[in-house]
C-alpha cells in the first residue's frame, strides 16, 4: 500500500504546477546574483548554460576564487576517462585554506564552530579560527610523534565533538589520509574498513552520550583491532570519563599525545591530486567501497556550492545537521564552511532529545540563519506537529536546505511553512559520497517546485538517459548521469580500479565513454525540472543513511543458525524506508519469535544500530535467477502486494508464492 502511494505521488510530482519564486531581496542580494552581474549574465538559465558549456574555464576560475595555492597549476583538467586530474601540477593543502589563512588573517577571532553538546546541561562551546589552528597544529605534531607520515591512513571513529574536525584537519595538514567510520557502525563495520585501508592509527573516544546517557565506544575499537596488524596506535579522546582499558604501548590518551607539543606546524605541500580522504560507502555488493577524494579539486566544490546555493555570507550562522561520519558532514560541516571562513553549528545528539524542541531551540539560541537537514528529520518533526515549533523563535532563518533522499511535497510544504515562515526557499540538493558536492540543486534565485531538486548546477553537465544513452524527452525518466568530470568528483576506489570502472563507467562505455552513472533514477518534467526517484541498484536509504542490502544480508548469514537471507526496504512514513529481512534458517533450526529478535540484535552487533532490521521473517526459499542472484525486486513487489512482473528468468518461481505480505 505504502509503495502504491509513493508511485502515485511520482506521477503527481510530474504534474506539479506550484511554483515558488524566491523572495526578491534574497535573490537580488545573493552571492550568485553578484557573480552574474559582474559577468553580465541576464538570466539564470543563460548563466547555468554558459557555465556548463565552459566547465573547464568555470572551474578554473572557481578554484582561484575559493582556494589559495602554494604553486599554480599548469593544466586545469586532464581527462582520460574514467580518470580525471584537476589543477594538474598545483600545490596546496586544504587545511591551509580551512584554517591557517583565516587564523593568520582578519578572521582569526571569528567563531568557526559553535559546539552544542548532547548533555544539554553542558555549556555551548565557541571555537575561533585562531583556537582551531592551535588545536589542529598540536594534534598534527602529536600524530607526527607517532610516526604518521604523508600517505598513511588514519581511521576516525568518533561522535560529533570538536576533536573530530580537529583530527581531520590535522591529518590533512601532514598529508596523511583520513577514513571516518560513522560511530553508528559497530566493531564489525569498523574492522572491515580498517583492514581494507590498512590504517596505521585509529582515533576514538572513551565513550559518548546517547539520549543523555554515557555509553562506551572504545571497547568496539578493541574488538575491531584485535586482528589488524597495521594498527600501531589507538588515540583515545576523553569524552565521558567512563573507565576503559588502555593497552600499554599501543593506546594513548589524546591529552597525553598533545601535552607539550608545539602549536605551530607547517602544512605539507600537497599535489592537487594527492589523496585527502577515503570514505567508505555502500554499493551493490556487501563490500563497502573506499571512495577517494583529493586535496585540490575537493576543496573547491563544497565551498563554492555553499557560497552559491546556500548563499552563506560572513555574518551567517550555518547549520548542517548531518553527522561528520557521512559525506554531508565532511563537505558541509568541515571542508565547505571552513574554506569559506564561515561560522557553523556543530551539534551532538538527535532532534527528539531531550524533547522535540531541541532543533528549534538551537536555532533560536544561536540565531541560525541557514539550515540544512534531511527529509527524514523533517518528517519526524512534521509528525510531532507544529506545537514544538511555536514555542521557539526561528525568525533568524533566511534559507533552508534538504539532502539525502527525495523530499515529499507535503514535507517540503510543511518545512517551508514551519521553519520558513511560509516564504523561505528550500534548496533540495542532490548529490552523493562519490560526487563530493551538489550536482543538481536550486540556487537562491531559482523558482522552486516542491519535491524537485530543479536543475544541474553551473559547471556540471548532468542529464537523464535511456538505456541507449539518448537523453530522455521532457516528461519522462531514466538514469541520471554526468557527461563531464568536475573537480570534487571521486578519483578512484581505494585499491580497486576494476570495481570503479565497472560501477560508474561501464554502463554507457561502448556508446559514450566517460559517462558517469550515478545509480539514481530521475525524471524531467515538462519544464525540465529534475525529480530524483531513488536508486536503481540495491542500496537502501534508512533515515538518510546509505546501507547496502547485501551488507545486511551478510551480517545475517554470519549468524550460525542462518543459511541465507534477502533484505528489502519497506516504505516508511518517517525514515523513508525500513529494513525487512527474509531469512532461511539452517536445517534443524526452529523458527521462533525469540530467534527473530536475536537475529535483529545480531545485525545490530555486527553492523551497528544504523542497520537494525525492523522486521525479520522466516521463509523456506527466496526467488533467485538461474545464476543464483537473489531477486530482491521480486521479493519486494510480492511482499508489498504489487505485480511481480515476468518471472520466467527465475530458477525457483514457486519461492515467490511463499513470500508473505508485510
Ligand atoms: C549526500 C548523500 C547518495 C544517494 C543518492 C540518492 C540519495 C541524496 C538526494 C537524494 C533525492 C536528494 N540522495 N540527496 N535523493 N534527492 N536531494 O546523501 O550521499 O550517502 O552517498 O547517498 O542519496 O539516492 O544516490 P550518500
Amino acid at each position: 500500500m505504502a509503495e502504491e502511494k509513493a508511485t502515485a505521488k511520482t506521477s503527481v510530482l510530474l504534474e506539479e504546477t506550484r511554483i515558488f519564486e524566491a523572495p526578491k531581496d534574497l535573490a537580488e542580494n545573493s552571492n550568485v546574483m553578484k557573480w552574474m552581474k559582474e559577468k553580465g549574465f541576464k538570466t539564470e538559465r543563460e548563466m547555468r548554460l554558459w557555465c556548463s558549456a565552459n566547465y573547464i574555464q568555470f572551474w578554473g576560475e572557481m578554484a582561484k576564487t575559493y582556494a589559495d595555492w602554494f604553486e599554480p597549476w599548469s593544466s586545469t583538467l586532464e581527462w582520460k576517462p574514467p580518470y580525471a586530474k584537476w589543477f594538474v601540477g598545483g600545490k596546496c593543502n586544504v587545511t591551509h585554506n580551512c584554517v591557517d589563512r583565516h587564523a593568520q588573517g582578519a578572521k582569526k577571532d571569528k567563531v568557526a564552530y559553535i559546539f552544542v553538546p548532547e548533555p544539554t546541561d553542558q555549556p555551548t562551546q565557541k571555537i575561533t579560527y585562531a583556537q582551531l589552528e592551535k588545536e589542529v597544529n598540536k594534534f598534527a605534531n602529536g600524530l607526527k610523534s607517532l610516526g604518521v607520515v604523508k600517505g598513511d591512513r588514519v581511521m576516525l571513529y568518533m561522535p560529533m565533538i570538536p576533536q573530530l574536525p580537529i583530527a581531520m584537519l590535522a591529518i590533512a595538514k601532514i598529508g596523511a589520509i583520513h577514513c571516518i567510520v560513522f560511530s553508528g557502525f559497530s566493531s564489525g563495520g569498523l574492522n572491515s574498513r580498517i583492514m581494507d585501508a590498512e590504517a596505521k592509527v585509529v582515533i576514538t573516544v572513551d565513550g559518548f552520550y546517547r539520549r543523555g546517557k554515557p555509553l562506551p565506544l572504545k571497547p568496539n575499537v578493541d574488538e575491531a583491532t584485535a586482528n589488524t596488524p597495521s594498527v600501531k596506535n589507538v588515540v583515545v579522546c576523553k569524552r565521558t570519563g567512563v573507565a576503559v582499558p588502555m593497552k600499554e604501548g599501543k593506546d594513548i590518551w589524546w591529552d597525553d599525545l598533545v601535552a607539550g607539543k608545539s602549536d605551530a606546524c607547517e602544512c605539507e605541500k600537497m599535489d592537487s591530486e594527492d589523496r585527502l580522504f577515503i570514505l567508505y560507502t555502500s554499493g551493490t555488493t556487501g563490500k563497502p567501497k573506499g571512495i577517494e577524494h583529493v586535496h585540490g579539486g575537493y576543496q573547491v566544490g563544497p565551498a563554492q556550492t555553499l557560497h552559491w546555493v546556500f548563499d552563506v555570507k560572513d555574518n551567517d550562522v550555518w547549520w548542517c545537521t548531518a553527522d561528520i561520519g557521512w559525506i554531508t558532514g565532511h563537505s558541509y560541516i568541515v571542508y565547505g564552511p571552513l574554506v569559506l571562513g564561515a561560522t557553523s553549528i556543530m551539534y551532538e545528539g538527535s532532534p527528539d532529545f531531550p524533547d522535540l524542541g531541541r532543533w528549534y531551540k538551537i536555532i533560536q539560541d544561536n540565531k541560525v540563519s541557514v539550515f540544512y537537514t534531511a527529509p527524514t528529520a523533517v518528517r519526524m518533526l512534521m509528525k510531532a506537529g507544529d506545537s514544538w515549533a511555536k514555542k521557539y523563535d526561528v525568525s533568524s532563518l533566511r534559507l533552508l536546505g534538504s539532502v539525502g533522499e527525495p523530499i515529499n511535497p507535503e514535507a517540503w510544504m510543511w518545512y517551508r511553512n514551519t521553519f520558513g515562515a511560509g516564504k523561505l526557499p528550500i534548496m533540495d540538493t542532490w548529490w552523493q559520497t562519490e560526487t563530493g558536492t551538489f550536482l543538481v540543486s536550486p540556487l537562491p534565485i531559482t523558482p522552486l517546485k516542491p519535491g524537485s531538486a530543479t536543475f544541474p548546477l553551473p559547471g556540471f553537465n548532468i542529464d537523464v538517459l535511456d538505456e541507449e544513452a539518448n537523453p530522455v524527452p521532457l516528461g519522462s525518466g531514466g538514469n541520471i548521469v554526468s557527461n563531464t568530470p568536475w573537480p570534487s568528483m571521486l578519483r578512484a576506489f581505494y585499491r580497486d580500479p576494476e570495481r570503479y570502472q565497472k560501477e560508474y563507467w561501464s554502463t554507457y562505455w561502448d556508446i559514450r565513454p566517460g559517462t558517469y552513472l550515478a545509480g539514481d533514477k530521475a525524471m524531467k518534467d515538462k519544464d525540465g525540472y529534475f525529480f530524483i526517484q531513488g536508486r536503481i541498484d540495491d542500496v537502501l536509504k534508512i533515515a538518510g543513511h546509505r546501507i547496502s542490502n547485501a551488507e545486511v544480508e551478510s551480517a545475517l548469514v554470519s549468524h550460525p543458525k542462518v543459511a541465507e537471507a534477502a533484505v528489502i526496504g519497506k516504505p516508511d512514513e518517517v525514515k523513508g524506508e525500513v529494513i525487512v529481512a527474509f531469512v532461511i534458517l539452517r536445517t534443524g533450526q526452529e523458527e521462533t519469535e525469540e530467534l527473530k529478535k536475536e537475529l535483529a540484535k545480531h545485525v545490530r552487533t555486527v553492523l551497528g544500530p544504523v542497520a537494525y532490521p525492523e522486521t525479520v521473517l522466516f521463509v523456506k526459499d527466496v526467488p533467485k535467477t538461474r545464476s543464483g542472484k537473489i531477486m530482491r525486486r521480486v521479493i519486494k513487489a510480492k511482499a508489498l502486494g504489487k505485480p511481480t512482473g515476468d518471472l520466467s528468468a527465475l530458477a525457483n518461481p514457486d519461492a515467490v508464492d511463499a513470500i508473505p505480505l508485510i
